[in-house]
């Protein structure tokens, strides 16, 4: 029996939505092995500004680094889509609470559930039995280089920049991963253009030699594209940057079916947050239609990451297979075939689980 404290992050939208449900299913497992998990909420994103004018508030952070874990939601307002100039906006908080945490490995697990082989575009003989673990870096590249405006506002620039000791420490940590599961690694990036690429490859073939029973594969992040639909089960643990990571898990995401499925873990030197992949989707918010599932595999990750807790995880994964087991959908996972009994909204399949 433990007992920890957790930082509840909904942020905005729809992660006021999912975050509940995913509370609701720690609160459930604390019952369960007799825990005590207490939560202290903290704002982040828009609705952290229109509170106090700042995306990631000093006592935000405060609560975050005295927690044991924290669970997030999602950040982002559709009414910076279109000013896109905004100086204060909710992605700064974000970025701010990974740099400050040093939150330097994002894992994103794309688990594919085999009952939702028809969720996805792709052809069930292709996807059936894809499991790949993606070592996002988190703190590096071009999210957090130099940029500018110049030139009398007539150009901008992003400043592509990786250190050595970021993709060494990335690297381990997938290289780490890679031996606990089937040994192969791929390593994405873009060497035969990019120069951060070719100090990125460079390190990544110095930490391999700590690491000889791991099969290393490299791939140019055009073709890993390419490869992820083409071919899924090519793909084990795979380690990549910031940005290629980011835009290749959400592609991966339909390998899974849909975001709504995706949980993620970030960790590094500081309390570990989890959240899932999918952002605030102002479209559905409020309208208890969004899909708490990755929310809820968060805080599974949680369970057993932060807290150690492998058969409570367990637990939790297993709810999430049986409530698909059982027939029941949200909106997006769902098909023409899905009875109306068995179509739910946020709340409604956080019960089931
Ligand atoms: N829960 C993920 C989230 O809030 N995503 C919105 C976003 O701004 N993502 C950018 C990123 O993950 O770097």
């Amino acid at each position: 029996m433990a007992t920890k404290h957790i930082a509840v992050v909904p942020g905005d939208g729809i992660g006021k939505e999912v975050t509940a449900v995913g509370k609701k299913v720690l609160e459930k497992i604390a019952a369960k092995y007799g825990h005590t998990f207490t939560y202290e909420e903290a704002l982040i994103g828009h609705v952290a500004i229109e509170a106090t004018g700042d995306p990631l508030p000093a006592d935000s952070l405060e609560i975050m680094r005295n927690s044991d874990a924290v669970l997030f939601g999602a950040v982002g307002h559709p009414k910076y889509d279109n000013d896109p100039s905004a100086k204060v906006r909710p992605e700064q908080g974000l970025l701010k609470m990974r740099k400050e945490l040093g939150l330097y490995a994002n894992l994103r697990p794309i688990k594919l559930f085999d009952e939702l082989l028809d969720a996805s575009s792709i052809k069930p003989e292709i996807l059936r039995g894809a499991d790949i673990l993606f070592f996002r870096e988190l703190t590096g590249d071009v999210y957090f280089g130099k940029r500018e405006r110049i030139e009398d506002g007539e150009a901008a620039y992003d400043t592509m920049i990786y250190y050595k000791y970021e993709v060494e420490r990335i690297a381990r940590k997938a290289f780490e991963a890679a031996m606990t599961r089937g040994k192969k690694l791929m390593s994405v990036d873009k060497a035969n253009v990019l120069e951060s690429s070719r100090i990125w490859r460079e390190t990544v073939l110095e930490v391999a030699k700590d690491y000889p029973e791991v099969e290393l594969e490299h791939q140019f992040v055009d073709a890993a594209a390419m490869l992820l639909i083409k071919d899924p089960r090519r793909f084990d643990v795979v380690v990549t940057g910031n940005l290629f990571g980011d835009i290749l898990t959400d592609e991966a995401s339909q390998i899974a079916g849909s975001m709504g499925m995706l949980a993620s873990a970030s960790v590094g030197d500081g309390t570990g947050v989890y959240e899932p992949i999918h952002g605030s989707a102002h479209d559905i918010t409020g309208k208890g239609l969004a899909n708490p599932m990755a929310s809820v595999l968060s805080a599974a990750l949680l369970l057993d990451i932060s807290f150690g807790m492998k058969q409570e995880s367990l637990d939790v994964i297993n709810a999430v297979d049986a409530v698909l087991k059982a027939g029941f959908r949200t909106r997006d996972i769902a098909n023409a075939d899905t009875p109306a009994d068995k179509l739910l909204g946020t709340d409604t399949i956080g019960e089931e689980i």
